[in-house]
């Protein structure tokens, strides 16, 4: 990897003095002007824009035939998923015909107009009706796109205090992630950095003085009952980190010193999602990899690898360090039977520390 770097290094730097011997070659006064460009330079590279306009064309076209079935991501598991799903694809599609467009107008006028001997450029002041065309109509489309992203933005942000969310605690670090439950008065115990005791085992700085803190539940699995409303309160103990719910469509910084929040309602239980032909079909396309990646492990005399099962996931979508990638916590959507019966099993905060 290092010498690929240098490599690259190398070229860049190469290029960059051969850039600076031609300018300046070009700045000697009274030199021959080679440079300029006679009819057939400018007819080559006319051509190369039709050829270059072709090129991205094909290009998306094979992208579609060869991966078009690829879903981006399976069908949202929150309340509010499709929202955004929906404010995604009418962007998507806003984007991909404009471009398709332009990048038609941009490189065809590049070969039309292209540079030839006696052929002057026209002289056009302007044209109001022209400007006016190409000002109005990218302003309805960016304010009509902006503001549904504002309603769609408010309408998922705003948490419904009525609906007695249950409030969870994801609290990042480098480079895991931890959870905390308010216990029976689903109330959050104060807590900050400063508080943390590992002589005692206090590890996310829980105010042990605070009544609402005994009872609070921390773990290292997020276990959600489907259809109840629930409110997360991010906080991070050290850098930037961002928590990623990819499958509920949620994503909130966590900032160190503050309280961020995101709030939701799974939809999906975990049994179910593992049920969707999307999610089996993915499932399946990667235990194949595995199974053959494992083959390669035992000619090798090494292991083989387990079998992959789909679960919901809280990523990391901030570069927070060198095992950023490697954060995450797996997330569980169950009946609220399921989920009474684990809660019941944790330790509360005063049980777990060491006196
Ligand atoms: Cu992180």
């Amino acid at each position: 990897m290092t010498a690929f770097l240098t490599i690259i290094i190398v070229l860049f730097v190469a290029v960059a003095i051969w850039q600076m011997v031609k300018i300046f070659d070009l700045a000697q006064v009274g030199v021959s002007n080679s440079q300029i460009a006679t009819d057939n330079d400018n007819k080559i590279n006319a051509y190369l824009m039709l050829a270059f306009l072709a090129f991205i064309y094909i290009i998306t076209i094979v992208c579609f035939v060869k991966w078009g079935d690829l879903p981006l991501m399976s069908n949202a598991a929150s309340e509010h998923g499709s929202q955004i799903d929906n404010l995604m694809i009418i962007s998507m599609v806003i984007i991909f015909i404009v471009q398709t467009v332009t990048q038609f107008l941009l490189h065809y006028f590049a070969y039309k107009y292209r540079g030839e001997k006696g052929k002057k450029a026209l002289f056009y002041a302007d044209n109001n009706t022209l400007e006016a065309i190409w000002t109005i109509i990218p302003v309805i489309v960016l304010a009509g796109l902006i503001i549904y992203g504002l309603f769609t933005w408010t309408s998922i942000m705003n948490v419904n205090e009525d609906d007695d969310p249950l409030v969870i605690e994801l609290y990042a670090q480098q480079f895991s992630w931890k959870a905390r439950y308010g216990g029976n008065d689903n109330t959050l115990g104060k807590a900050n950095v400063r508080l943390i005791n590992l002589d005692n085992a206090n590890i996310l700085g829980l105010d042990e003085s605070d009544p609402n803190a005994q009872d609070d539940i921390i773990t290292t699995e997020v276990h959600l009952p489907v259809g109840k409303p629930v409110l997360f309160k991010m906080r991070s103990q050290d850098v930037l980190h961002s928590a990623y719910m990819p499958h509920f469509r949620a994503q909130m910084n966590c900032v160190p010193g503050m309280v961020t929040q995101f709030g939701f309602t799974p939809t999906v239980t975990t049994a179910e999602m593992r049920q969707t032909p999307e999610i089996m079909e993915k499932v399946a396309n990667i235990n194949r990899i595995r199974v053959e990646k494992s083959k390669e492990l035992a000619a090798k005399g090494e292991p083989a690898l387990d079998p992959y099962e789909f679960d919901y996931l809280l990523l990391c979508n901030k570069i927070c360090g060198k095992s950023h990638y490697n954060m995450q916590m797996n997330i569980i959507v169950e009946t609220q039977e399921e989920y009474d019966a684990w809660i019941k099993e944790q330790k509360e905060f005063k049980d777990s520390l060491i006196k």
